[in-house]
């Protein structure tokens, strides 16, 4: 499958360890899913809420966002449409390089190799699936370069942030994704608190080619806004989904 950015502007982003607003008419009109998160998130209930949202929403694309190799298994890569792995830029260099190289290292294994080595094999990402799996794994991935700029958040905290970044670092990295490291996306994330529209402005200059989302604090229409027009390609709201879906339905841009 090929994904096509054009008319994406609104993203979910669902905590597989929260539960679900009971009526999942709420997501209609959210252009994109992605399930993901870090505390308590097993591959158990994210496979619950890849497949919740796809059979009330099948033809929304959805995409799983892994944080950890126990989340990922032959059915979430099967139920979801994308697999998209966050390279941290201001993370640790266990969150920009070695999870990636430890995951392909895997991935460019020839099968003979994998059934020699005897299923589950190396990789801290990649925990235990059959070979298909990880040939099928190979082409749903995709990069997604990171900023982290909430220090207070659990992405932080998880990703070995200790720094954010300033407006010129952000295009800085906004620059390198397009130019140089080639990720289809740059992910501005403020996760839990509202980042206003200066980060968003310094890395649209670069991007061409690299679709561009923010995530953070998005409680309202206005603020939805205000990032789109300072050059996001796309917002990305998680909390409010599960706190509020009154509120989340106010962030979904007016047609
Ligand atoms: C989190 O960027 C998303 O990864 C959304 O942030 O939960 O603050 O909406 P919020």
């Amino acid at each position: 499958m090929t994904l096509d950015w054009d008319g994406v502007t609104h993203i979910t982003k669902v905590d597989p360890a929260k539960p679900l607003p009971d009526d999942l008419d709420v997501l209609k009109g959210t252009d994109l899913v992605i399930v993901g998160g870090s505390d308590d998130v097993t591959e158990t209930n994210t496979l619950e809420a890849i497949r919740a949202i796809d059979d009330a929403h099948p033809s929304t694309p959805v995409f799983q966002e892994p944080y950890s190799s126990d989340h990922v298994s032959r059915e979430t890569i099967d139920a979801a449409d994308f697999v998209a792995v966050p390279a941290v830029y201001n993370g640790d260099r266990e969150h920009f390089v070695g999870k990636h190289v430890d995951l392909f290292t895997e991935v460019g294994r020839t099968p003979e190799e994998l059934l020699g080595a005897g299923l589950p094999v190396v990789g801290d990402f990649v925990a235990s699936k059959g070979v298909d799996a990880i040939a099928e794994l190979a082409t749903s991935l995709i990069g997604e370069g990171y900023v982290v700029q909430h220090l207070d958040s659990a992405a932080a905290t998880t990703s070995g942030v200790e720094t954010t970044y300033t407006p010129e670092q952000v295009a800085g990295a906004a620059l390198a994704t397009e130019a140089f490291y080639g990720f289809p996306i740059f992910y501005v994330e403020y996760s839990g608190r509202y980042g206003g529209p200066e980060d968003v402005e310094a890395a649209a200059r670069y991007l061409e080619d690299t679709t561009l989302l923010y995530g953070g604090g998005i409680d309202s229409q206005e603020k939805t806004m205000e990032i789109l027009e300072a050059g996001a390609d796309a917002v990305v709201v998680g909390d409010c989904f599960h706190d509020d879906p009154e509120t989340f339905r106010d962030t979904i841009p007016m047609a």
